[in-house]
């Protein structure tokens, strides 16, 4: 597999892992869909595909984002099979094992129609151009934003601003930190090579996981009173946490059901519809522990944790804050992309 552990290790000639520090590599395909296409990508309705993988948290910041805005019917999906082979992200959830629109195999297929001789790794998300096969981009960092800023004449009548120009400096800042720290964080301390690396990474995970919570303790969103593109990036490593980074990628000094304030937020987020209703923990589970044979080997999915609890009330509301702003909540997910409610073990 070309880049199993979700990034890629720094320099050349490393083992599975890497034996230098883990680092992230660059979007290598950067292009932007924007309204007015100056990168040669107009947006249009039905005209690309997002490609993801459930499991994958920088992916499902796309499918968040595309649920809130309503971008299900302009914005086509695939789902990619959680468990990558050795040609990596592959559609065998399909019939024929074929992505039905893009009629690929492979999500490779699409980087290859983009450009030969490719060196960096094939990753979700990525946005492909259903005409040509091609792939867009899969600038991780950016399509979200372009989602929120650029589709906006395909958002649905009551869309959020999840990124709002008066309050663009402090959600960018409080991106910073929640990248770095914890989205990041977590891979860090779980692709650790050495003791010190590890117990770094460790210490900013829950450094920043501590300041997060201290912050969300008397407000209900991360800036300002709505849900911003902050707390989508902030959600998708909690609602990953104790079902994997907690034991997988040993962030273990609490889980996050431990930590009142970041427990109750990440519920509160979890049944908003959009985030909950994109949650499937089973990709989840499956994906990081059968995937990284380097850092569990026998393959061997844990049962736990009791995952109903995500279900329980949050009390959240008490705090105020209008999740939608002047905005409402998105409709039901569309039937063919329902995922399974979390249960118990
Ligand atoms: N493309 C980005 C981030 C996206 C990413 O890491 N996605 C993971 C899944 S979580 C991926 O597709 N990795 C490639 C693979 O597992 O084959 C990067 O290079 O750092």
């Amino acid at each position: 597999m070309s880049d199993p552990t979700g990034g890629t290790p720094a320099g050349d000639g490393n083992t599975e892992y890497g034996r230098k520090k883990f680092k992230r590599s660059a979007g290598h395909f950067a292009d932007r869909i924007t309204a007015d296409g100056r990168d040669g990508w107009p947006v249009g309705a039905g005209r690309y595909r997002l490609v993801v993988s459930r499991a994958c948290p920088w992916a499902s910041r796309a499918l968040i984002s595309r649920r809130l805005l309503g971008l299900e019917s302009a914005l086509s999906l695939a789902v990619a099979d959680p468990i990558q082979d050795d040609r990596s992200w592959r559609f065998t959830l399909d019939p024929d094992g074929r992505d039905p629109v893009l009629g690929i195999r492979y999500l490779s297929e699409a980087y290859d129609a983009r450009a030969t001789g490719y060196p960096g790794g094939v990753s979700v998300p990525a946005v492909v151009d259903v005409p040509s096969g091609r792939l867009v981009t899969n600038d991780y960092q950016r399509i979200t934003l372009d989602l929120a800023t650029e589709w906006t004449a395909l958002h649905r009548a009551g869309a959020p601003d999840l990124y709002p120009e008066p309050l663009r400096d402090e959600i960018d800042e409080v991106m910073d930190g929640v990248f770095r720290d914890v989205n990041n964080g977590v891979y860090r301390a779980g692709f650790a090579t050495d003791q010190a690396e590890y117990e770094a990474a460790y210490r900013d995970v829950f450094g920043r996981l501590d300041v997060l919570s201290a912050r969300l303790a008397g407000s209900r969103y991360l800036v300002g009173d709505t849900i911003t593109e902050a707390d989508i990036r902030l959600f998708t490593t909690l609602v990953r946490f104790d079902a994997v980074y907690h034991g997988h990628f040993k962030c273990n000094r609490n889980k996050i059901t431990e930590d009142p304030v970041l427990w109750a937020y990440a519920r509160d987020l979890f049944q908003t519809p959009g985030f909950g209703d994109t949650t499937d923990f089973d990709h989840i589970k499956r994906h990081y522990y059968c995937v990284h044979t380097g850092i569990n080997p026998t393959g061997i999915v844990p049962a736990g944790p009791d995952l109903s609890a995500w279900l329980t009330p949050h009390h959240r509301e008490q705090l105020g804050g209008r999740p939608f702003g002047d905005g409402t909540p998105p409709g039901p997910a569309p039937e063919a992309e329902r995922v399974p409610p979390p249960g118990r073990p």
